[in-house]
């Protein structure tokens, strides 16, 4: 018999969400009566927004016609959609044979890891979003050891607290390196400022690593001196490939829809093109997005688009004050809650001194009937947090909020 790939071995238990789902599920079959609500997954619950939407059922008619119909696209995109994606959201620091339109941006993470195979070594944000050292540790990209704890001997955790404005010391990065950094960050929110990643691009350059920008929570910024790219500051075009992802700001995480970024600029240690080897694997592992959903994203690019989806981006945003007015009420403060909400992220990341995040998650679950992410599912810095999400119908948002005022009671 075909011997089981060890390196499914080294993955800590379940993956996060499929395991709070379990729970979920478990407690509502022991309390059927419990009205449920999630501000846990990071999953968007607005329906589509109708300029974008109508763009979408056109295209889909036009397939039913002999003029309209098409096959495979280019694996690489849609051109007119890399064009506009490198006009709006790059205004010069991209160009379009840079942008590899895919189906979401964590399936690029994933391919990205067979990029650099596995004897890199990987440097993460603790916390982060599980799929960089899931994705890591399933190529075998975690050296020989087996589990330590959370760690693996070639992952490397990058601890990002209010202690240190949650932007890591790069100093313990080892030279060469794969880095992996979100901003805004997922599950922090802190979103990094242009000093901050000049830091990042500096230290990258001098140590010959390669930044893996996640950007995907982008459009939530608010505060313009903020960077919406890693492109945006000088040098990154040598370091730095960026993910993006139309899931959040379009309502795409069912549609499926993302790019990537990598700069010609971008070589290997022998001078070989990396945005020449991607195209590679986005040519050979991967046959195009939709055609439909790409069609939507070209809609979601132009005037009225924009504006549909700062519409829904900013509904999220109030949904995320509501949920940081009612954690920021006085029994938690006296609890020496601490609440960190950016007002650039969907997500507010919360402190329970003393406490175990799965303990506060169940607590939470039990006394509010609130669904949320405890923080270790995000790694070891995460222990004592909670990721409170703000995907979700502003009734139930505020019926959560109501709840948690109301009747959690923790310490
Ligand atoms: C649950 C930092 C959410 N089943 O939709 P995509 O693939 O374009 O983007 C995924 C993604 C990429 N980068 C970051 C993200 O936070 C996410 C989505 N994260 C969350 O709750 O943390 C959804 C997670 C989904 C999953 O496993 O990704």
């Amino acid at each position: 018999m075909i011997k089981r790939n060890k390196n499914f071995e080294k993955l800590t238990a379940g993956y996060l969400f499929p395991e709070i789902a379990k729970r979920r599920r478990e407690y509502s079959a022991k309390n059927p009566n419990a009205k449920i609500i999630s501000l846990g997954i990071g999953n968007t619950t607005e329906p589509l927004t109708t300029h974008i939407s109508k763009a979408m059922s056109d295209y889909v008619l036009s397939l039913g016609t002999v003029e309209g119909y098409s096959g495979y696209g280019d694996e690489q995109g849609n051109t007119a959609l890399r064009e506009k994606i490198a006009e709006v959201y790059y205004k010069g620091y991209a160009t379009a044979d840079e942008v590899f339109i895919s189906d979401g941006a964590k399936c690029d993470i994933a391919r990205i890891q067979t990029l650099f195979g596995n004897k890199v070594k990987i440097a993460v944000q603790d916390p982060a979003y599980p799929v960089y050292v899931d994705g890591s540790v399933v190529i075998g990209a975690t050296g020989s050891a087996n589990v330590q704890g959370n760690g693996y001997k070639s992952v490397f955790y990058l601890p990002c607290l209010p202690e240190n404005n949650f932007f890591p010391d790069l100093s313990k990065i080892k030279k060469n390196s794969l880095i992996y950094f979100c901003s805004p960050n997922n599950p922090t929110g802190a979103t990094s400022t242009k000093e901050e990643l000049t830091k990042l691009v500096d230290f990258a350059k001098l140590n010959g690593c390669i930044i893996i920008f996640d950007a995907a929570y982008s459009a939530f910024i608010r505060d313009e001196s903020l960077p919406k790219t890693i492109y945006e500051i000088p040098g990154s075009r040598e370091v730095a490939i960026e993910v993006n992802s139309f899931s959040k700001p379009a309502g795409f995480t069912g549609v499926r829809l993302g790019w990537s970024i990598v700069p010609n600029e971008l070589k290997f240690a022998d001078g070989t093109s990396v945005n020449k080897d991607w195209n590679r694997v986005m040519t050979t592992l991967f046959n195009g997005a939709s055609n439909i959903a790409q069609a939507g994203g070209l809609a979601a690019l132009d005037d009225d688009g924009l504006r549909e989806m700062k519409g829904l981006v900013d509904y999220y945003l109030e949904n995320a004050r509501i949920i940081a007015n009612a954690l920021k009420n006085d029994k938690f403060k006296k609890a020496g809650v601490e609440v960190y909400f950016t007002g650039n992220a969907p997500y507010l990341w919360v402190r329970f001194p003393g406490l175990k995040s799965w303990e506060v998650f169940d607590k939470i679950l039990d006394q509010c009937h609130v669904v949320t992410t405890p923080g270790a599912g995000f790694g070891p810095a995460g222990k004592s947090f909670i990721r409170f999400s703000s995907f979700g119908h502003r009734e139930n948002v505020e019926e959560a909020a109501k709840r948690l005022v109301e009747k959690l009671n923790l310490y």
